[in-house]
């Protein structure tokens, strides 16, 4: 199923598939791609649709990185926080690969700081000081969440190609002070596809600032993962809350030719034609 969807995107990618047909639980029709999602149908144009690859960087799925440090430090567990932030990776590999072939832009963040912290908020750096991993400090394998260093680079399982852009944050949401919102916009992307690390904190305030920003989006569950999976299941449960009165149906759902697999999704709040429904 997911194959043969994967070549109808591919045709649909080289401008000659014209015909409406219809593959399990996603329908494409002329330019139109419409995934079945929670607790609506997310219809998007490949070509001005984004794929959003946040923070899948070695500080956050490696051990002896960043977030083992704060988890550790915190006793939380290092290892299983690492061993859960890993779990987007394949899944994320075939969104990857199918939105390449499908002609669909492409955008990693990481977060990061400059060398000499001059961009790490007080609040933000005043946490990891009292947690005991603060920003900056030598570990194992570079300085965390600096810039350039071994922590700050995209994970090897998802590296970028050369034409793909990988935007620096120094925040949590991946539109303050990047050139994302210019970026997306200059090429007329008006959907988004949220992928990546951590559901609670990274993607969520990205998501949220898309929304706020008029943007369409969606998020995928299994490539995407929280430090632990009840914060994850939270993030979903809240989304799910705030859509009360809508049709709300918990089947998991085949999301769409982009991906592979059964995936549960959640279509953004903001939307104008979800507010109408
Ligand atoms: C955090 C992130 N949680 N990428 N970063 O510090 O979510």
């Amino acid at each position: 199923m997911v194959a043969g969807l994967h070549s109808l995107l591919v045709r649909r990618a080289s401008a000659h598939y014209a015909k409406t047909t219809n593959e399990g639980s996603t329908t494409v029709s002329g330019d139109l791609v419409t995934m079945q999602a929670e607790p609506w149908e997310f219809p998007f144009d490949p070509k001005t649709t984004a794929l959003l690859v946040i923070d899948m960087q070695n500080d956050f799925t490696l051990p002896g990185g960043y977030c083992h440090q704060y988890m550790e430090a915190r006793g939380l567990g290092g290892d299983d926080a690492i061993a859960t932030l890993r779990t987007p990776i394949e899944p994320i590999q075939r969104c990857l690969d199918v939105a390449r072939k499908a002609g669909m832009t492409v955008i990693y963040t990481i977060e990061s700081h400059w060398a000499d912290l001059s961009d790490a908020a007080p609040p933000k750096m005043d946490g990891t000081i009292r947690v005991g991993a603060p920003i900056g400090a030598q570990g194992p394998h570079g300085r965390n969440l600096v810039r350039g260093d071994w922590g700050t680079e995209v994970i090897e399982e998802l590296t970028p190609l050369p034409d793909e852009h990988v935007l620096h944050k120094a925040g949590k949401g991946g539109f303050v002070a990047t050139d994302l919102d210019l970026i997306l916009r200059s090429r007329g992307i008006t959907h988004l596809v949220f992928t990546g690390i951590t559901s609670d904190c990274c993607v969520l305030f990205t998501r949220q600032g898309a929304r706020d920003r008029g943007y369409h989006t969606i998020q995928l569950d299994d490539a995407c993962a929280a430090s632990v999976k009840e914060n994850h299941d939270a993030i979903f449960n809240m989304i799910r809350f705030y859509l009360q009165g809508a049709p709300r149906s918990t089947i998991s759902v085949e999301i769409c030719g982009l991906l592979v697999g059964p995936f549960m999704a959640w279509i953004s709040l903001c939307c104008p034609e979800e507010r109408q429904v």
